[in-house]
């Protein structure tokens, strides 16, 4: 039974094809949505664009929400590219290599302000860029992890921005619940990726989930997808304002096993 089929979703954070938009990307248009994919610069264009031609009917948009400018041109662009939009799926995040290993006290002011610029007020950017353009009962779904409630060593700045980015969940949602809005955010566990790779002892963490995980495996980027199709649809049409965690079951653990080598 595909889910989604007749609505439009916009996907953000596709870089190549290991990206976890790309992995939500798929599910959803399995699903039947209608998708535009957009990027952040040249550096990814032709991979996304080849990435689109395997998704019948996607467009690509440029767009780096880092730049108003940016934003106001995806803005104009999503009607005549998309139509008005039932599904927004924000999967970006940057932070300098330097300030995901160390000392958090270390951070300097302006790597702290790149991070939370681009891994977190980005939300609230898209969101306030877009507002015209969703369509009532829409969802709004972004891609958090961990770190941002509990200590992962080296994880650091990135999980001062997602803690801001969860409350961002919680206070949109409320805005934009009056129009039946939903915001909700899925909490991947760890996927090799081009941005996980800037974690120092990221391999680690990935070797170490398995060992603990009430599942024993790591997760994939078609799991996330399946996540996303379900807060996408209407089947989750009472639930915002959370996050969901897809890692396997590692979150609910208290304590490593005993026997943990
Ligand atoms: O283990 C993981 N990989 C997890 C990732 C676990 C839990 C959550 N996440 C989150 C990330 O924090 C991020 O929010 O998932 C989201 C997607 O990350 P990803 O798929 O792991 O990484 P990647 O494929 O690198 O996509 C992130 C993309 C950037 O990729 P590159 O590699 O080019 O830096 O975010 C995009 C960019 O395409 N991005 C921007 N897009 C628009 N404007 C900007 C920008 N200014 N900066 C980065």
């Amino acid at each position: 039974m595909k889910l989604l089929e007749g609505k439009r979703a916009m996907v953000t954070g596709v870089a190549n094809r290991w990206s976890i938009a790309t992995g939500v990307a798929r599910a959803l248009h399995g699903h039947g949505a209608r998708l535009a994919l957009t990027y952040q610069g040249e550096r990814v264009r032709d991979e996304v664009e080849k990435l689109a031609a395997e998704l019948g009917g996607t467009s690509t948009i440029e767009c780096d929400v880092s730049s108003d400018a940016s934003l106001s041109a995806l803005a104009e662009t999503i009607p005549e590219r998309l139509g008005s939009i039932d599904i927004l799926v924000h999967s970006i995040a940057f932070a300098n290599k330097e300030d995901l290993a160390g000392k958090v006290y270390d951070t300097s002011r302006s790597g702290f302000a790149l991070a939370l610029d681009v891994s977190a007020f980005s939300l609230v950017a898209l969101v306030s860029a877009l507002r015209d353009r969703f369509a009532d009962r829409a969802s709004v779904i972004a891609l958090t992890y961990l770190g941002a409630t509990r200590i992962v060593p080296n994880y650091n700045l990135m999980g001062i921005a997602k803690a801001a980015l969860e409350s961002e969940i919680r206070y949109l949602a409320y805005d934009l619940g009056d129009r039946g809005i939903r915001v909700n955010g899925i909490s991947a566990g760890p996927i090799k990726t081009a941005s996980a790779r800037q974690v120092g002892g990221f391999t680690k963490i990935l070797d170490l989930v398995p060992k603990v995980a009430p599942l024993h495996r790591n997760v994939s980027t078609e799991d996330v997808g399946n996540m996303a199709v379900f807060l996408a649809s209407d089947l989750s049409s009472a639930v915002t304002g959370d996050v969901h965690f897809v890692d396997a079951g590692f979150h609910s653990m208290g304590m490593f096993p005993p026997d943990l080598g």
